[in-house]
């Protein structure tokens, strides 16, 4: 891997599919709006790294195993026929709803102690599933959403085979899609397919390091009882009134087995550099403790200052920098998440990436020259989920750091604000 300067080598894993998802809008307090996750993110974001030098590598299919690791069979079920259902029912044809929106939600409020069943209606259903009104499905949107969990799988395999770092272009996003709900424009956990791929792959512990603006409260909801997988979030304070409103909250630190791995913090709206490199950090040192031997890096980039929301301020030297505190910790596989502003978006990925690519050149062990390769070719069987078999592949994060080159072979044990709506959503 280069350095700043000679190009960016980091393999960014991408398929043309992740096109065909055109949500045409999101339905919000009630009107259908232009939405912001639109194409257009994926192909400036493709025409920067390739303008970089980066090398372009095809998202590998994976079956459906990959996606009922981390979801629902129900979710993944609604999600793959939906689209069809609502066709066959006529509602573009014959009532002019040309996407999948819900409008009733079976809430705790509504059932009040009764069980859920399955609505007879196909606009009944869509509630069940998807848990607000801004996460449209089309035509095209299936395609999508299975390119982006498979963009995500294959960067997570390119890194169990030794690349220091790689990185999925996924589109549509994941980080708000919980286990058996959508929503946030997130339909599969991308990140999450990545963290299990890597789990599966060997390694014995992963940090899930999620920098969008907004608090990945699917990503924590899939890990929060488990101690193998650490969610690590920044993101603009929930208790300001942001999305996703009912999480994100500090004192969310896991559940059961997962008590002390998951650590949230969230910021004052419009906070720059400053203190999100802070918190970035402070998330980073409690990875290290949590003695993660792989990362994902949930790369959100609408802290971007000029981010069409702007709940954050951050310039493109903070995600430069956020990169390198991230790339010394371990493997990296980023995952793309949200980040709608066209005109800056190609160079916070860019900057992101170069900041891993340079700590990853610096921290990279010495044992990593790529005999690592092709250890875990996809065909292997999957590893136990112990990762006892795979622990030559990963090392500890703090193992990384101080560059001993020796293998670990005991893991370290888990770590044991209000404000009104008016200019926030
Ligand atoms: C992946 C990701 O970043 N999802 C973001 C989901 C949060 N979107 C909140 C949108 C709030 C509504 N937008 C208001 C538009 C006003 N014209
Ligand atoms: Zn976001």
């Amino acid at each position: 891997m280069t350095v700043e300067g000679g190009g960016l080598a980091v393999p960014v894993v991408w398929s043309e599919d992740c096109l065909l998802h055109r949500p045409a809008g999101e339905v919000w307090l009630g009107l259908r709006e232009d939405g912001t996750e639109v194409p257009e993110r994926a192909t400036v974001i493709l025409g920067s790294l390739s303008a970089a030098g980066a090398p372009i590598r095809p998202a590998e299919a994976h079956d459906e195993a990959a996606l009922l690791a981390v979801h629902d069979r129900a979710l993944v079920d609604h999600l793959a026929t939906i689209w069809a259902d609502w066709e066959a029912g006529g509602y573009p044809a014959d009532y002019g709803r040309d996407r999948v929106v819900p409008y009733v939600f079976p809430t705790a409020a509504m059932l009040a102690g009764l069980p859920l069943r399955l609505p007879a209606a196909t606009h009944g259903r869509v509630g069940m599933f998807c848990y607000d009104t801004m996460t449209l499905v089309g035509p095209g949107s299936w395609e999508a959403i299975r390119a982006a969990a498979d963009a995500a799988a294959t960067a997570a395999r390119l890194v169990a085979a030794g690349q220091p770092a790689a990185y999925a272009l996924c589109r549509p996003p994941g980080h708000h899609a919980a286990p058996s709900g959508y929503g946030g424009s997130c339909y599969l956990n991308n990140a999450a397919v990545a963290a299990e791929a890597l789990r599966q792959a060997g390694a014995g512990r992963v940090a899930v390091i999620d920098v969008d603006a907004h608090h990945g409260n699917g990503t924590q909801a899939i890990f929060y009882d488990r101690a193998d997988v650490f969610y690590a979030s920044v993101h603009v304070d929930p208790g300001a009134g942001w999305f996703p409103h009912y999480m994100g909250f500090a004192a969310e630190r896991g559940r059961g087995a997962g008590q002390g791995a998951n650590r949230n913090i969230p910021l004052a709206p419009g906070s720059g550099d400053a203190p999100w490199l802070a918190a970035v950090a402070e998330l980073c040192a409690e990875v290290q403790a949590h003695g993660a031997e792989a990362i994902v890096l949930s790369l959100g980039v609408d802290a971007a200052a000029a981010d069409p929301e702007s709940p954050l301020q951050v310039s493109a030297e903070g995600y430069r920098a956020a990169g390198k505190l991230i790339g010394r910790l371990g493997p990296v596989a980023a995952i793309q998440e949200g980040g709608y502003d066209l005109a800056s978006l190609g160079e916070y990925v860019l900057a992101a990436l170069t900041g891993v690519e340079a700590a990853r050149a610096q921290h990279r062990p010495a044992q990593d020259d790529g005999r690592a390769k092709d250890r875990l070719a996809p065909d292997r069987p999957v590893r136990d989920r112990s990762g006892q078999d795979g622990r030559a592949q990963f090392r500890p994060a703090q193992t990384v750091a101080a560059q001993t080159g020796a293998a670990q072979t005991a893991m370290p044990e888990a770590d044991q604000r209000a404000g009104g709506p008016r200019a926030s959503s």
